[in-house]
């Protein structure tokens, strides 16, 4: 007989595997359905990259507004980055915040009823390796959540650009990733609460390299000078770069409602 602990178990396994199937019935509808050119980048490839997405004088009055470091948070995931909630609230800050172009791609890829669950400034000054998870290749979630960042410095090699694997976002090869970042992620506001599973999500770097030869693919570096916009599928791997230089974004973070795990 199956003690009370594993069936437990074969339960939250089978439930995870409906909830997963529904969710992959329902991306392949949404990557064959019209939708935007910036959405079906994001649903194909897992990112976007929009360079000069602002020019010299937005970017100037948005870098004149920007809150200090000391009125903000740190982060509690290791990560060294310190942030600003509620960024949105600023409104000079409203050509990246109130972007329908954004809006838009967010809500071709998530669906209709997409929202912005999180808008931020956030500053990494911490130079080098941190030890934190999010400089390993990792998914963040198994439930679709996509994020946009603008770069407010210039990202160079050293400057800290976002890498990802291309069209990681998709197939078979995660669902035991997924399955464990199901199992083991602790809370629902998108946070890690117990340090021993913040590394739930990530892969070893020579496991990366593995899934994307697999995927016929190349890890990308997305740099490129401030004004550049990053959009990307956090449910495809990626990675922070240890920085030789101070990097300043702004971002924000969409899900479906009720899908913020
Ligand atoms: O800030 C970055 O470059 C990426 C960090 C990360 O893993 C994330 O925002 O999900
Ligand atoms: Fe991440």
């Amino acid at each position: 007989m199956e003690d009370g602990g594993s069936s437990v178990a074969r339960r939250s396994q089978q439930s995870f595997l409906i909830k997963r199937s529904l969710l992959s019935v329902e991306y392949a509808l949404r990557r064959l359905s019209r939708t935007t050119p910036d959405a079906r980048t994001l649903l194909r490839d897992g990112y976007l990259v929009v360079p000069n997405f602002l020019d010299a004088t937005q970017l100037l009055r948005i870098q004149d507004a920007l809150p200090p470091v000391e009125s903000c948070e740190p982060s509690p995931e290791g990560t060294m980055t310190q942030t600003f909630y509620e960024a949105d609230g600023i409104a000079e800050l409203s050509p990246f915040f109130k972007s329908e172009r954004i809006a838009q791609a967010m809500r071709g890829a998530l669906g209709k009823r997409a929202e912005c669950l999180r808008t931020a400034v956030q500053y990494r000054h911490h130079l080098g390796e941190t030890g934190a998870f999010e400089q390993f290749f990792h998914i963040d979630t198994w439930l679709p959540r996509f994020k946009a960042f603008l770069y407010l410095s210039d990202v160079d090699e050293g400057g800290g650009p976002l890498r990802y694997v291309p069209g990681s976002n998709r197939g078979r090869w995660r669902l035991g990733l997924e399955r464990d970042v199901y199992r083991l992620y602790p809370d629902l506001d998108g946070y890690i609460a117990d340090p021993d599973a913040a590394f739930v999500g990530c892969v070893w770097p020579h496991q990366a390299r593995k899934i994307a030869r697999r995927l016929n693919t190349k890890p990308r570096s997305f740099t490129g000078p401030a004004g550049t916009l990053v959009l990307f599928d956090a449910r495809g791997l990626h990675a922070t770069t240890p920085l030789s230089k101070p990097r300043t974004i702004l971002y924000s973070y969409w899900t479906k409602p009720g899908h913020h795990t």
